[in-house]
Parts: structure tokens; sequence; C-alpha cells
């Protein structure tokens, strides 16, 4: 259970830094991330180059993912944030510099849609406070995300923009580095403005998640992407009790998008991160 504190920084601050993973959970996740990384690292280098994250589909593959996504702590620590009907969107594993050397994700807020003003940009920001997406580090040293605190919930500053016109690379004003010790998590919204800055060398097989609340209004774009699986019939039935509820609402959420109840994105909205950057220096 999170201390009032705790969620007050999430809320606030946009994120909270978590210790916690079952420590009988470690070895079996990092062989299981290990197998699906090696599979990974097959694929040639000019159809991956772009990849640095792997998907995992709980259920289908290794069962260390579902015993980790059933834990009290995972599901505990996102009721405490955003209450208690949750919809798994997805489970990554974020790898940093793999076969990539140095380099950078540019500074960014996830799936940003446009806006024509500093009010209409709060707005987006306000209606997506009920969702959280976490990286949970299976080995020392992730150092690899920086944040910028509280940029959730307001517009991003001129002296921002000026600076990544200059280089959307560039240090920003108040950024933190969020240091993850071995079985850490940092839970965060995705709307904080963030980047990811990866070192050559560094293993970084870091767990990486969105789970957003039922009542959260949300695009198709976002949600359980490459789970076609859930909709197979058993599939409910083969995962613990325990995860049955969230992921329920995960298929509910699948059946709506298949029949056309949510809004697709308009072009354009839902920026990547290059696209966003793109998006907030253009000349106006
Ligand atoms: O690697 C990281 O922790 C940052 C990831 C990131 O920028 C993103 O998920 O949009």
């Amino acid at each position: 259970m999170l201390t009032q504190s705790q969620v007050k920084h999430f809320q606030e601050q946009g994120y909270v830094i978590v210790p916690g993973l079952n420590p009988a959970l470690l070895e079996p996740l990092r062989r299981a991330s290990a197998a699906k990384v090696e599979e990974w690292s097959k694929i040639p280098l000019d159809q991956a180059s772009d990849r640095y994250w792997v998907q995992f589909r709980p259920g289908i593959d290794d069962q260390a993912f579902l015993d980790y996504m059933a834990s009290d702590k995972l599901l505990g620590t996102m009721q405490d944030l955003i209450g208690p009907n949750l919809v798994w969107n997805a489970l990554f594993c974020l790898l940093g510099a793999y076969r990539r050397g140095n380099w950078a994700r540019v500074w960014h807020r996830d799936g940003m849609n446009r806006y024509n003003s500093p009010e209409e940009e709060v707005a987006i920001l306000m209606q997506r406070q009920l969702h959280a997406q976490w990286n949970c580090a299976l080995y020392e040293g992730d150092n690899c995300l920086q944040v910028i605190p509280g940029s959730h919930r307001r517009p991003i500053t001129a002296q921002e923009v000026l600076i990544l016109r200059q280089d959307p690379n560039a240090d920003l004003p108040n950024q933190v580095v969020v240091e993850l010790q071995v079985g850490e998590a940092v839970y965060y919204n995705h709307l904080l403005i963030h980047r990811g800055v990866y070192k050559e060398g560094l293993r970084r097989e870091t767990l990486h998640g969105h789970i957003m609340a039922v009542e959260q209004p949300w695009e198709t774009i976002h949600v359980a992407r490459g789970a076609e699986y859930m909709l197979e019939a058993g599939y409910l039935e083969s995962v613990s009790p325990h995860l049955r509820p969230m992921f329920e609402n995960t298929i509910a959420y699948m059946h709506k998008i298949n029949q056309g109840q949510i809004p697709a994105p308009k072009p354009g909205d839902g920026m990547g991160s290059r696209e966003y950057v793109e998006f907030v220096t253009a000349p106006r």
C-alpha cells in the first residue's frame, strides 16, 4: 500500500519510485526476459534498428510475466494511484542501448494530441490523468529515464521550446534523472515531458507497462495493441483469478474498439517523440 505522500508525489510531480519486486520473481523474470531479448536480437539490424523494446504477452510468453503482473505489488500500487478498476494495456521490456550504441530518445510527451493554445494543451493533459506507465529495473544501474517533474499538468514553457528548437536532446531546466535499483519501479504519467538516454554497454532490461482506469477516456491507438490473443476462447480462464477483472476490462475495451464504439484518433494525433518535438518547436 502506498503512503499518501507517495500518491501525492505521483499526482503532483507525475512520478513516484516504489521498491519491492518480490525477490523470488527476479531470477525467473531475468531468464524470461533474456530469452525474449535473444529472440529479438536475431532480427536483422536493418529490420530492427529502430526498436528498443520487446513486447511480452502475459499468458502466452513465460509464466514469470503473468506472475509479475498478478503480484499485489503491481496491482495494489496501480489501484492506489488510479483507482480500483484497471485496464491493462501493454507490457514491454525496455532495452536502451542494445545494438545501437549511445543514443537518446528526444524529449516528448507520449501520444500527445495536437492543440492550438496552452489552454487546449492543458485540457488534453487534464483529461488523461487516470493512467500510469512504469519501469521496473531487472538489472543494476538503470538511469536512462529523465523527467521534468510536474510537466504533466502544465503547458510546455517558452523557455523549454526555445531550448528544444536549438537541440531536442539538450538538458532542460529542473530535469531529474530517475535512478532505479534492481527491483525498484518508477510509476509515471507518460505525459510528463521525458526522454530516454541510453549508454553503450549498460545492460538494461527493464519491465515497462501501461495500465489505465476504466474511467479514463482514451483513443483506440493506445490500448492493447498486438494483444488479439486475449480474445481467443479460453484465454481469460487461463490466467490467475487475481488478474481476470483487469484483463476482462481490457477485452471489453478491445471489443468496443472492434465494434467502432471508441473513436479513432484524428490524423496527426497520438504523436510519437519526433513528431512531438517537431510540433512544439514549429514556428507559430
Ligand atoms: O527508456 C525509457 O525509460 C524512456 C522511454 C520513453 O521515452 C517512452 O516510453 O516514451
